[in-house]
């Protein structure tokens, strides 16, 4: 399949056009490639928290700032495996683990690789975030089962540098390489609202168009300000930006799964409306992200009946009921 070759001008060309030609575009195409109505929902579990040697600037997690987090070790499969449960009965269809490293080491990965396998049986999809990965370790999660690996390149190349310094957009791509080489699915995206600009978010997703493969699964995180990192003070991103933003991913990625990520707790519902409006069509469900709020189901739930769209939490209770008769 030929894919449309996008550059700077006519993505900025796209936002240049009225609103509403936008949204317009970007729902249309949307509608193309999905069912308009239909949100999926995904889990996250934080299987190692805090103490992460990189120095991401908008971390939680990172030792290098004080946030006050609580650094805990590597969850047992049991922890694991009671969330996942939990999280098929809510109706998520993706369980992603996220790990603070920097990258795993050889100890911990076998571990990760009986998690995914125990989460798979419960008939969920895997997905794992565990830093940077070297060659053997794509392959090795690949063959312990793993469906898709997060890695975001978080903002464009030129941004980078002003967020973190402990490691290079380089590493970044180089490990999505081995992701996509081991034949696992990418899951790669962004943060907007860290103080870049418009051309940052449009190069960021320029790069995203130019991998081999565009990424199945595309989250965009809205900076969650966290106290004691230094973007803390940040301030916050105009709501129509976000909006846009998600436009122009779904025109330049019809068939990707867009998620709307991080920093839904601060968003109103119309704003969430018009991004899923835009096309995104993926959430996290929870109260918690890895260590940061998240809406609760029930606002999520409330939120999507007011739009008159399928609650997946209501389509799983009815398949048990009918696979029960
Ligand atoms: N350590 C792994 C890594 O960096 O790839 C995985 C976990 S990391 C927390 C996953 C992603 O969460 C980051 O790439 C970033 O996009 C997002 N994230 C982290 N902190 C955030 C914050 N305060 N606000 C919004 N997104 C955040
Ligand atoms: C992604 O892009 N966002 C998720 C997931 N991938 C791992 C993580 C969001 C983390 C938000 C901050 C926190 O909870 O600590
Ligand atoms: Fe570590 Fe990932 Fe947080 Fe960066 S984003 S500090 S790599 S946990």
């Amino acid at each position: 399949m030929t894919q449309t070759q996008w550059n700077e001008e006519a993505l900025l060309a796209l936002l240049d056009q009225p609103f509403f030609e936008l949204i317009y575009q970007a729902s249309s195409v949307h509608r193309q490639h999905f069912k308009y109505e239909e949100m999926e929902f995904c889990t996250l579990s934080n299987i190692k928290t805090g103490s992460c040697p990189e120095d991401c600037a908008y971390c939680p997690q990172s030792a290098h700032y004080k946030t006050g987090l609580k650094k805990e070790k590597l969850s047992s499969l049991d922890t694991v495996l009671n969330e996942a449960r939990l999280a098929k009965q809510n109706g998520a269809k993706r369980f992603c683990m996220g790990a603070a490293w920097r990258k795993p080491n050889a100890r911990d990965l076998p571990q990760v690789v009986e998690m995914i396998q125990g989460v798979k049986a419960l008939g969920l999809e895997t997905c794992v975030t565990l830093g940077l990965l070297e060659k053997e370790d794509a392959q090795a999660l690949k063959e312990g089962g793993l469906d898709f690996y997060n890695h975001n390149l978080d903002t464009s190349a030129e941004f980078y540098p002003s967020i973190i310094s402990t490691r290079t957009y380089e590493d970044r791509l180089n490990t999505l390489k081995h992701v996509m080489d081991a034949g696992l699915q990418v899951c790669c995206g962004g943060i907007v609202g860290m103080g870049e600009t418009r051309l940052d978010r449009i190069r960021m997703l320029l790069t995203l168009s130019q991998l081999p493969q565009p990424p199945k699964s595309i989250p965009i995180n809205q900076l969650i300000p966290i106290e004691g990192t230094p973007l803390a003070d940040t301030p916050p991103l105009d709501p129509f930006e976000l909006i846009k933003t998600i436009a122009l991913t779904r025109i330049v990625f019809p068939s990707s799964i867009i998620r709307l990520s991080a920093g839904r707790e601060n968003m109103s519902d119309e704003t969430q409306a018009w991004c899923f409006m835009a096309g995104a069509n993926s959430i996290w469900i929870g109260d918690r992200l890895l260590t940061a709020k998240n809406p609760g189901l029930d606002r999520d739930v409330q939120l999507l009946e007011k739009l008159n769209m399928k609650i997946p939490v209501r389509e799983n209770v009815t398949q048990h009921a009918a696979q029960e008769t």
